[in-house]
């Protein structure tokens, strides 16, 4: 009776979970659901992550002038952490690694427990290699304002930084590893109480929010350097305040809110304020402005214009001359000074003071970003724009033919920043396996097995094993060729002690999975098996492997069905069509399961009338399911303006 209550709980649970999330992938790999029985009988579901990634909508002009490399984003509902009462459960949000066809290569949500993260980026600066850098949000209950983090190909942490000043938070904008990764450079935002006496009212006093930067020691978490703009930057610079605004109390007027910072080889610092549209040169040497960019006081005899500016870069620079990227959203939440976002790259010479437009990326869309975004120049010199919100993201040849667009499939999420890199991933957690059995005759067995290797790139294809007993030599059951996150593999028989191997397209194993047993129904005769009530006894791998390679059953091994309709790439079409023929047996199977729920949801009810406790999460569970529909969004508020301005915990 009690294994009738977990099914059906089982069941309402999958059921409910899938009303809201088309947007999203689902695993079998991540998403491990394990019931267990005790004595006396108390039904308890245990289940581990479950990772839901969000799907992408993709559009390839032309793939072949694409540059090589994956997608580096952090998904994010809102911005602020959520309260451990409402915090969502399902993993989407955090650093996320896809590559050009969308197809997931790392879910990092778990490794920060599904916290915000932010400007997620492959770091090339570094060594050889390829590292991974983000920003971790603060926490709700304040015990940390949110840090930096350095991650080696094998995602383990190198380098982890708090922000040590009186600020309230790690701001979420930038993180940027200097060259050799000795140190980084981060914004900070502060409150100030300041004389007006620039806006001609030295009797009055207000509060603004300052900005400025900091240089970080990686190693020591010591402050290198740091700026801020309270005694560098007056009030009327600001397109934000005006002359007659009354002062404002705490937090204060986010009269220049900083959103990025570059250093250059001569020591140099560049920084973005995007409320007084201006890029300023700032001297590593005192800390003077050296040259203003745009604005109000704009140095420079300028070929174009820009406003609400982000992402501000160097390409290159020699001390006197420079070129800079960023990206011209020319917009903010209240107004628009223009019809459309872009990317540019400048050339700045600061000894004529002329300042001449090199490139231009026109939003693909003709639309306009009015909050985030992100400009990086490519090593073949394609152009990756992430304009941020739904994750919209472009690449553009040199000659500006426009190659890809992408967005998230979903409109509840945003990526302040999106990236573009190669990078090889080698997770030191083995590759994680799930196997079921089905069948309703002895003779008449299916085993599905899945397989994923979260953060892995570079495996072509997998092997999969199986084993007699426990300590039988462990038989080569089939192959198939990775085409998705997660690979599934069906063949006849029960097969059981089963690992999976990684293979790279050299042939070489990259990695192996523990072994682990097939899961088989708790109770067969529920599922319509027809031999003993003991169910069907494991098979010999090397008796199917051999009838395999006799080649009289093209279907028990090297058949591969996959989720979506295969691409034919390999395996025989009679192969594949016995392939079909074995998943849609195995549906059958997953078909009576269901209805046998379906009939069993009657029986639990009544179970719970008699007051016989029954799956005491089952409440949790619900709670945890309905969370897929409480995607936070800041409705109603500047997003910018919430987690940025130095306000106390709330
Ligand atoms: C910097 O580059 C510019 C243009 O390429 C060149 O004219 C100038 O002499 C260079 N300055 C230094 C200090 O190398
Ligand atoms: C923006 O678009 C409108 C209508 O399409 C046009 O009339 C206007 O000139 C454009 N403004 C700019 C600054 O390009
Ligand atoms: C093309 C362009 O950049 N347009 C506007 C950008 O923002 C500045 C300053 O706010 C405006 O003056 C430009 O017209």
């Amino acid at each position: 009776m009690f294994f009738v209550g977990a099914l059906s709980l089982l069941l309402l649970q999958s059921t409910n979970a899938q009303r809201h999330d088309a947007d999203l992938m689902s695993f079998v790999t991540l998403r491990i659901v394990v019931a267990r029985m005790l004595t006396p009988p108390v039904v308890f579901l245990d289940q581990l992550p479950e990772v839901r990634a969000l799907k992408w909508e993709i559009t390839h002009h032309d793939l072949t002038r694409a540059a090589p490399g994956y997608w580096f984003v952090a998904p994010y509902g809102q911005i602020s952490p959520e309260e451990p009462t409402k915090k969502y459960q399902q993993y989407q949000v955090g650093p996320y690694i896809y590559d050009s066809d969308g197809m997931l290569i790392w879910a990092g949500a778990p490794l920060y427990d599904n916290r915000n993260v932010f400007d997620f980026r492959p770091v090339t600066n570094i060594d050889g290699e390829t590292h991974l850098s983000f920003i971790v949000n603060w926490d709700i209950d304040y015990s940390n304002k949110g840090h930096g983090v350095v991650l080696d190909k094998n995602y383990k942490v190198e380098k982890d930084v708090n922000m040590l000043l009186d600020v309230h938070d790690f701001n979420m904008h930038e993180f940027n590893v200097l060259p050799g990764g000795k140190s980084a450079l981060a914004c900070t935002y502060r409150e100030q109480e300041v004389n007006l006496a620039d806006f001609d009212r030295p009797e009055e006093m207000g509060w603004v929010v300052s900005g400025g930067f900091v240089e970080m020691d990686l190693e020591t978490n010591e402050i290198l350097a740091q700026w801020d703009s309270l005694d560098k930057i007056p009030l009327h610079e600001s397109v934000l305040v005006g002359q007659s605004d009354a002062p404002a109390g705490q937090p204060g007027w986010d009269y220049v809110h900083i959103n990025a910072v570059d250093k250059n080889e001569a020591g140099d610092y560049i920084i973005s304020m995007r409320f007084t549209d201006t890029i300023y040169g700032i001297s590593g040497e005192d800390g003077r402005i050296m040259w203003r960019l745009g604005g109000r006081e704009s140095d420079f005899e300028m070929d174009f214009t820009f406003s609400k500016q982000h992402d501000v870069k160097f390409v290159s620079s020699n001390g006197t001359h420079h070129v800079i990227s960023f990206l011209n959203n020319a917009s903010f939440e209240q107004s628009n000074e223009e019809n459309l976002s872009s990317a540019l790259f400048v050339e700045l010479d600061t000894t004529a003071m002329t300042a001449r437009v090199v490139r231009r990326v026109n939003r693909p869309d003709s639309g306009l970003t009015r909050l985030r975004g992100s400009v990086q120049l490519l090593p073949n010199d394609n152009v990756f724009v992430g304009w941020s919100e739904w994750g919209y993201q472009s690449e553009h040849a040199p000659n500006g033919d426009l190659l890809t667009t992408a967005r998230f499939a979903s409109e509840r999420y945003s990526t302040y920043r999106a990236y573009k890199g190669e990078f090889v991933g080698r997770p030191t957690s083995p590759p994680d396996v799930v196997a079921s059995v089905y069948g309703t005759r002895n003779d008449d067995t299916t085993t599905l097995i899945h397989v994923s290797w979260n953060g892995a790139t570079d495996i072509a294809r997998w092997n999969f094993y199986a084993r007699a007993h426990a300590q039988g030599s462990s038989i080569l059951i089939g192959h198939a060729e990775k085409h998705d996150f997660e690979t599934m593999y069906i063949l006849d028989g029960y097969m059981d002690w089963i690992t999976a191997e990684a293979i790279d397209k050299d042939g070489k194993v990259l990695g192996t999975s523990q072994v682990i047993r097939s899961e088989v129904p708790q109770n067969w005769k529920a599922v319509g098996f027809t031999g003993s009530t003991m169910g069907p006894t494991p098979d010999d791998p090397a008796v199917i492997a051999a009838i395999d390679k006799s080649n009289t059953h093209p279907s028990s091994s090297g058949a591969k069905a996959e989720d979506q309709a295969s691409t034919g790439s390999s395996g025989s079409s009679s192969a594949y069509a016995d392939a079909k023929e074995v998943a849609k047996a195995v549906n059958q199977a997953y078909q009576v399961v269901r209805n046998v729920g379906a009939l069993l949801v009657l029986i639990l009810l009544v179970c719970i009338v008699a007051g016989i406790v029954v799956g005491v999460r089952f409440i949790t569970n619900r709670r945890k399911t309905r969370s897929y529909q409480h995607v936070p969004a800041e409705e109603g508020m500047p997003v910018e303006a919430i987690p940025l301005r130095s306000q106390g915990p709330e």
